[in-house]
């Protein structure tokens, strides 16, 4: 047991001393293990989701009036994507795109650092679960700049939310993290959020009411330090989406993320 403990480290060590990127390579020994063994980091959802669930019986005119320029919503089972959940398992995206180039963003709230590396170098080497002491801008996260020409045909698989808000139209960013990851505090047009795989915790507060965080630092730390001294009336709205799920939210709406699993996501941006 030990001898096999040490051989884990040593690959572990021999994989992080061939890493392909300049960057800080931000998870520890520790937490690389934990994902390699698949050990749950022991993230959890919210006590109460505070964000309306809806069923597919949602009309449009009821999603307009209702939501689309006012509050956000999570609809259940609008759109069937299990075809396009069946060409996001790890084997079958290594085996299309393994050799594709992906970008990666760090992940701070505005990204400032772009790498890209092969997409199995991120799946094998850099999805990892997020390390609490770890910055934001130390952390690499794969979500949007995607390469349309090469993966346009995954995406057309993809059933978006067919909830239009009129004068914009749609544009699609995919991403896969690990558990722990997620973007801090940001705001901009209005769109949806769906997971593939894995479960995401979303906090999300009006356009008139700026979070107390720091850009730099992520979601986890957020969740971890901040968060708990919060007092009721400074809470965001929160909940958890998972596969079969849609979160709705507007324009100027300020959201962050956490991935409570490793994740396969898309967001649906309406512009
Ligand atoms: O899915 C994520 O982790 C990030 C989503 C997000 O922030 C967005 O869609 O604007």
């Amino acid at each position: 047991m030990v001898l096999a403990y040490g051989v884990v480290v040593l690959l572990l060590l021999w994989f992080h001393s061939r890493r392909p990127v300049n960057v800080k390579f931000c998870s520890s020994v520790t937490s690389r293990i934990l994902w390699l063994m698949n050990w749950s980091t022991g993230l959890s959802e919210e006590e109460h989701c505070t964000v309306e669930r809806r069923d597919a019986s949602l009309t449009y005119a009821e999603f307009i009036q209702q939501y689309a320029f006012s509050r956000p919503v999570i609809i259940q089972g609008l759109t069937d994507n299990s075809e396009f959940q069946a060409l996001c398992t790890k084997e079958r995206l290594l085996e299309e795109y393994g050799e594709r180039l992906v970008r990666l963003s760090t992940a701070n709230t505005y990204s400032y650092q772009k790498v890209n590396v092969r997409f199995r170098e991120y799946v094998e080497l850099l999805l990892k679960p997020q390390d609490q002491d770890c910055l934001g801008s130390d952390t690499l996260y794969f979500f949007g700049d995607n390469n349309f020409t090469e993966w346009g045909s995954l995406f057309e698989k993809y059933s978006a939310p067919p909830f239009q808000i009129p004068g914009t139209s749609k544009a699609y960013s995919f991403g896969i993290a690990g558990s722990g990851t997620g973007v801090p505090f940001h705001w901009h047009g209005p769109g949806f959020s769906e997971v593939i795989f894995g479960r995401k915790r979303w906090f999300l507060y009006p356009p008139e009411k700026t979070p107390e965080f720091n850009p730099n630092r992520t979601t986890l730390s957020w969740l971890m330090e901040t968060y708990p001294l919060l007092l009721d009336v400074d809470r965001p709205l929160e909940c958890t989406i998972h596969p079969g799920e849609v979160l709705y939210f507007p324009d100027h709406w300020w959201h962050a993320t956490l991935n409570l699993d490793t994740s396969v996501f898309i967001s649906t941006f309406l512009g």
